[in-house]
């Protein structure tokens, strides 16, 4: 069992993320790090590009070339993933966190950023991807290599959260729809660095203003990400449905309907 203290707790509440070590085991870390790369290796095809695109993008990599590679939904692909998001730790930190015993998936996914060109993400908040009316919703970001800012590691800007859902000024590209702030005014070079070791994770708030740097270095960065909301909660739109949203992780979601002809919604 791994509760917070109350000074943790008001360190979240303050700066909008916290860091965490020893939620996983050394084998569960082993286990998912192997697994990772089997996946990503038998799976590889250019449809997992998903680097940001944009003039922003272009402007922030001085036009050189960048690339992540992503796959979403990991709990699909193999059970290793689906396991390590009924881990009991982390469900500890997160009744802590989220301050609710009713804890629902929204999504995963994991960001392979490539030694050398792996893209940054310009600093933006998570809201504008998938708002929900109480703003419950938190990202764990796992890191299955140490990461600083050399190899493409997280930034963020403390306690933007408490500043509500901010000017997104993102573009529409080639179809899809990337969301973060004015550069100037928020600027990766003005974030705070998040130094993480291999197994820990950050805990934050889709509110808070969180970017990651290039990965200029000759090692990889790749992480695992779970998105998560509180069962009382709901959507604002109807956006951003993934492979087993809703899947409750702890707790029970009342506001479920129960009837046969909303069995195939989620
Ligand atoms: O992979 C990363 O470094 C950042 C990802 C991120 O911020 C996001 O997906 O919202």
């Amino acid at each position: 069992m791994v509760r917070l203290t109350k000074q943790q707790i008001q360190s979240y509440k303050d700066n909008g993320f916290i860091k965490l070590s020893n939620i996983y085991s050394e084998k569960e870390l082993q286990e998912l790090s192997e697994e990772y790369n089997r996946i990503f290796y038998k799976k590889n095809n250019p449809g997992m590009e998903a680097a940001w695109l944009g003039d922003d993008m272009k402007a922030a990599v001085k036009n050189k070339e960048y690339s992540v590679h992503s796959i979403h939904n990991l709990q699909y692909h193999s059970a290793i993933f689906s396991h390590a998001l009924h881990n009991p730790n982390l469900l500890d930190c997160l009744e802590d966190v989220m301050q609710t015993p009713n804890i629902l998936l929204h999504h995963t996914k994991a960001h392979y950023k490539p030694p050398r060109k792996g893209a940054p993400y310009l600093m933006h908040q998570d809201y504008h991807y998938f708002p929900f009316k109480k703003d419950s919703m938190v990202a764990v970001f796992l890191h299955l290599d140490r990461s600083t800012p050399e190899n493409g590691g997280l930034c963020v800007y403390p306690g933007s959260h408490k500043r509500g859902p901010l000017k997104d000024v993102g573009v529409i590209e080639k179809g899809d729809a990337y969301h973060y702030m004015d550069q100037k005014e928020w600027p990766i070079s003005g974030a705070t660095p998040i130094n993480a070791e291999f197994g820990d994770i950050v805990i934050f708030s889709y509110l808070l203003v969180h970017g990651s740097y290039e990965n200029l270095s000759d090692r990889p960065r790749r992480m695992f990400l779970v998105q998560l909301m509180s069962a009382e909660d709901e959507p604002v739109e109807d956006i951003h449905k993934s492979l087993g949203q809703g899947w409750v992780l702890r707790g029970a979601n009342d506001n479920k309907k129960a009837s046969m002809a909303e069995r195939f919604l989620h």
